[in-house]
């Protein structure tokens, strides 16, 4: 089985300092005791574990539920520096030979998985699998938030502590961008993906040519002049009924199946060279279906198939 990437480094990023609530900081352990490990090993692959990077939390961002933040960038200097370790992880797994497969966490950590993917891959397209844009920055966003921030700031647009991450430069371009499954973006987002022209399959295109039809357009706009795609996968673009251990569940979303069909078309489509699953919740979730559905996820990325 394993054609394309025979040897995946796990990265784990406990992080939940870009989000309102705690909780995803637990994600990681929840998608390891889901299965991850055996699923993999049982399709074939040579795992590297590298465990989980260190998030620092002071005491007054370890309480729960979480304080209340303060400012436009909430904890900005923290997950600037996880993010740059994220980004040199991911950057080493690469060099390596093997394929990156980075555990959230929150969305923040899209900075570094992006920023360490651009230093293999000059042009690197991104499937963004998400209810949200998270293209805000601080002068749109509504909460401060840094995961509904990451996506604006590989494409240059943010904090230059964000930014600068791996160097200096955008990390990805807008036309290199599809993002499958929005139903939750601030006027602030939409203004900014019009501006920029990027391809947004909203719940509406999904439904009106389904998933297979906005997959074989989304692969094919970012495979387009790139040299590698990474997916960054959101389990809030799922529904709720199907994936509840998320930080911000957004109704009307993404059944399984849909979800499912799209990992083995972009697994089917050989351009994969990375990939993140984020944004799970074990608090919220009920005995850890939505880490269960996300370690299913990734085994039909990785090519499991029913037949
Ligand atoms: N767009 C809102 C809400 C949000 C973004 N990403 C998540 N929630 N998970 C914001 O705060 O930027
Ligand atoms: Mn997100
Ligand atoms: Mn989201």
């Amino acid at each position: 089985n394993p054609g394309l990437y025979p040897n995946v480094a796990i990265i784990g990023v406990p992080m939940d300092l870009g989000a309102d609530r705690r909780g995803v900081d637990m994600g990681p352990s929840a998608i390891r005791c889901a299965g991850l490990e055996k699923s993999l090993l049982n399709l074939g692959y040579q795992l590297f574990d590298q465990g989980d990077l260190v998030v620092r939390r002071h005491a007054a961002t370890a309480s729960c539920p979480s304080p209340q933040g303060v400012g436009s960038l909430k904890y900005l200097d923290e997950i600037a520096r996880v993010n740059g370790e994220l980004s040199v992880a991911v950057d080493h797994a690469m060099q390596q030979g093997m394929f990156p497969l980075v555990l959230g966490g929150d969305h923040s950590i899209a900075i570094g998985s992006l920023s360490g993917v651009r230093q293999h891959h000059e042009e690197v397209g991104v499937i963004w699998f998400d209810s949200h844009g998270d293209v805000n920055t601080a002068s749109t966003s509504p909460s401060g938030n840094i995961h509904g921030m990451s996506l604006a700031v590989a494409l240059g647009h943010g904090d230059p502590k964000l930014t600068a991450i791996g160097g200096d430069f955008p990390k990805v371009k807008p036309e290199h961008v599809a993002i499958v499954g929005a139903r939750s973006l601030d006027p602030g987002e939409k203004a900014y993906l019009k501006q920029r022209g990027i391809l947004v399959f909203t719940m509406h295109e999904i439904d009106r040519l389904g998933m297979s039809r906005v997959m074989e357009q989304a692969i094919e706009q970012v495979s387009r002049g790139t040299s590698g795609v990474h997916l960054s996968l959101d389990l809030d673009g799922l529904d709720p009924g199907y994936a509840p251990g998320v930080g911000t569940p957004v109704p009307g979303g993404l059944t399984a199946r849909e979800s499912f069909l799209a990992m083995e078309m972009l697994s089917d489509a050989g351009v994969l060279v990375s990939a993140e699953f984020v944004e799970i919740n074990p608090i919220l979730d009920h005995r850890n279906q939505t880490a269960k559905l996300a370690v299913s996820l990734i085994a039909s990325l990785f090519g499991e198939r029913i037949l």
